[in-house]
């Protein structure tokens, strides 16, 4: 597991992961980030994606093309909006890492990229959600043996902070 600090858009790996919302049709923070930088191929697949599934559950990943961006592909994953805590906000961001690494097993991915899924506009408290996230990771790679490289992007100060404290 490797932790960089920047933007997500501009890696080179197969997979980056998007923080959607369920319509799947765009928004601000990392989602806008990714379809302006990704241009409308990545709408064109969303919106295909919602004509036969209706969009994406909270928890849920879908996966769609990376359009003009260097990855391959990008998996949209809805992580819950913070509500308190007891609204199960951890264990639907807990599934939002676990399903969007399910479906880069299933393609095959060997290298993936997620940003700070929830911390943003959907308030998520940054501390937890780093451990989820670590932890969900770390679960995940030990109980499928899966080989794949996972890098967490951070995009502000604390969150970064915050990883190092965990990772290191
Ligand atoms: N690269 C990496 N991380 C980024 C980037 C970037 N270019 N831009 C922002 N972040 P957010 P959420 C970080 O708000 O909380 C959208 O409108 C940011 O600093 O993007 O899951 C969707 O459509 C933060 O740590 O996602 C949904 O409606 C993290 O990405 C809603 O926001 C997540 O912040 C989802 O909210």
């Amino acid at each position: 597991m490797k932790l960089i600090k920047g933007d997500i858009t501009k890696l080179t790996v197969d997979a980056i992961v998007n923080a959607a919302n369920t319509s799947l049709l765009g928004g601000g923070g990392v989602d806008g980030a990714i379809h302006r930088a990704g241009g409308p191929a990545i709408l064109e697949d969303c919106k295909r994606i919602r004509a036969r599934q209706g969009g994406c559950n909270v928890g849920e990943a879908v996966i769609t093309t990376a359009g003009n961006l260097p990855a391959k592909y990008v998996i949209h994953t809805v992580g819950p909006v913070w509500n308190g805590g007891k609204s199960s906000e951890e264990s639907l961001l807990t599934a939002a890492y676990k399903n969007s690494l399910a479906l880069a097993v299933e393609y095959e991915i060997k290298s993936i990229a997620f940003p700070n899924i929830s911390t943003g506009i959907y308030r998520f408290p940054k501390e937890r959600a780093a451990e989820i996230a670590i932890t969900t990771v770390k679960g995940f790679l030990h109980t499928t043996g899966a080989d794949f490289g996972v890098t967490f992007v951070c995009f502000d100060e604390e969150n970064y902070r915050i990883y190092e404290t965990l990772l290191y």
